[in-house]
């Protein structure tokens, strides 16, 4: 075909849009409510793929029941979001990897912004009174927290945002501007749902917001603390990132592209602390868990699934391995990640008990053998300077306090530390909010524990002082870390 007639017939291919959604083949499933009728009620920051895969798929299923619900998706700084979906109305396909997949055209984003090209915008849908929650999955970079816990007031969006109150650059920023515009109009303030992997990640995300507004405000920050709601959740779903395998299903299944189209395994948890909110989705109704202990959920989610992950990343990538499920048919890894999980994290875990634990364990094991989802362990590994001390170092500080061994749940530390290296020496990016620091470690760094620990132990906000002030978590981390150097991942979790 000569370049012209390549170029006609390019442009004659469908992309899917409100105007073309009607040509779908009815194999695929779609909105079963009028999106035109639907109003905005959510502001979501953060549209990445769990945002899509996750929250606005269960929105898709409110919006069945309350028109209310249609979300404005924020992109804080990056465009590829809303430059994918807005000419597709907001309209994608996501796709539950599955014997027999499922495959759903999600109506529920209506609008997406990119904050820092449209800050009235965002004001505006902020401060308006139909926006009654905001729901954010920025990833816990995305919080600006210190190794505290507590807002870094000297990260240079909080610092800027300070200064410029009304262009903020930060999630929290954004946050307290939205709320005094809300406070400055008489409006009730909104439900705040943090959605990512945070410990605590409700009280965490209030206490940041009103650390920031106390700085601007201390009236705003009173009125924010009496009236405003920040419930703690716990999220799950797996959702491996688009590659060209699912474009090419999902152009296939639509007949038409689809410009950014999502893919995640089939089962999906949603559980949202019970909070006396006025105007809050009818969570139960669409599968959502209303709990007043999200902190077991979150616990066990957290160090059980996320623990296992990141453990099997950095050992599956130095083992030269690409995908979760691979790593899992390495015998070694996989016997090495169920003892990990029933001797090494179960044990700092108060519920859920027995039985549940064991079901639940063996659920997760189950989920990463899922062949199917060709999950990458490299993207796993990123920011792991900001998922390990939530992931890994809070079961080790358990560990110390009750007198537990930390052979096991040394290895992935020791690991996360030789992937470092690695990219390093292969010239391969580290994605992490600490990248400077780590690759000047990593360049630095022998191989040998005694020289290189004291570097790595160092990193600001990673080891909590009483990790580092352990001369048993010191040294049984020296040990790994060389064993890992001497003889490879895989016979270092060998029993
Ligand atoms: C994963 C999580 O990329 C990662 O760090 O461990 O995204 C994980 O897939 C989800 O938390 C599962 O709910």
């Amino acid at each position: 075909m000569k370049p012209a007639q390549m170029a006609a017939a390019a442009t004659n291919i469908q992309h899917l849009s409100d105007r073309t959604l009607p040509q779908v083949p009815s194999a695929v499933l779609r909105p079963s409510y009028d999106r035109a009728g639907t109003r905005i009620g959510t502001v979501h920051f953060g549209p990445g793929a769990f945002h899509r895969s996750h929250q606005a798929f269960y929105f898709d299923r409110l919006l069945e029941r309350d028109g209310n619900r249609a979300i404005c998706a924020v992109s804080l700084k990056t465009r590829s979001v809303r430059d994918a979906l807005t000419p597709q109305d907001g309209l994608y396909t996501l796709v539950e990897i599955d014997v027999v997949p499922t495959v759903r055209v999600i109506g529920s984003i209506r609008e997406v912004l990119v904050a820092t090209e449209d800050p009235t915008a965002l004001s505006r849908r902020l401060s308006a009174p139909d926006t009654s929650l905001i729901t954010i999955t920025v990833t816990e970079k995305g919080y600006c927290l210190d190794g505290a816990g507590g807002l870094d007031f000297d990260h240079p969006d909080i610092v800027h945002d300070l200064g410029n109150p009304e262009t903020p650059r930060s999630l929290v920023g954004w946050l307290v501007h939205g709320l005094q515009l809300r406070h400055e109009r008489g409006l009730a303030p909104c439900l705040v749902v943090s959605c990512d992997n945070l410990s605590d990640n409700g009280t965490t995300l209030r206490r940041a917001v009103l650390a920031f507004a106390a700085r601007r405000d201390r009236a705003l920050a009173g009125w924010i603390e009496e009236q405003a709601r920040f419930p703690r959740t716990m999220v799950d779903s797996i959702t491996p990132a688009t590659d060209t395998a699912l474009r090419s299903r999902v152009a296939q299944a639509l007949g038409m592209q689809d410009a950014w189209p999502i893919q995640r395994e089939p089962f999906a948890q949603w559980v949202v602390e019970e909070t006396d909110f006025a105007g809050q989705p009818d969570w139960a109704s669409v599968g959502v868990t209303v709990s007043r202990d999200v902190s077991a959920y979150e616990r066990a989610k957290l160090r059980l699934l996320n623990g296992a992950h990141s453990t099997l990343a950095y050992l599956g990538l130095l083992a030269g391995l690409e995908t979760v499920a691979q790593a899992m048919a390495q015998p070694a890894l996989r016997a090495f990640i169920e003892r990990l999980m029933l001797e090494d994290i179960e044990p700092t875990l108060a519920v859920p008990r027995g039985e549940e634990l064991i079901a639940y364990r063996q659920s997760i094991l189950r989920r990463f053998e899922n062949p199917a989802m060709r999950h990458q362990l490299g993207q796993i590994a990123w920011d792991g300077s900001q998922k390990l001390p939530i992931r890994i170092l809070g079961t080790l500080a358990d560990a110390i306090r009750a007198g537990r061994p930390l052979t096991r749940l040394v290895l992935p530390i020791a690991g996360w530390m030789h992937f470092l290296r690695a990219q390093v020496a292969n010239n391969k990016p580290i994605v992490d909010p600490l990248c400077e620091q780590l690759t000047a470690c990593a360049k630095r760094a022998t191989g040998e524990s005694q020289h290189d620990l004291a570097m790595f132990l160092e990193l600001p906000g990673v080891f909590a002082a009483g990790l580092v002030g352990s001369a048993e978590f010191v040294r049984t981390l020296g040990g790994a870390y060389d064993l890992i150097a001497r003889r490879g991942p895989l016979a270092a979790v060998a029993p």
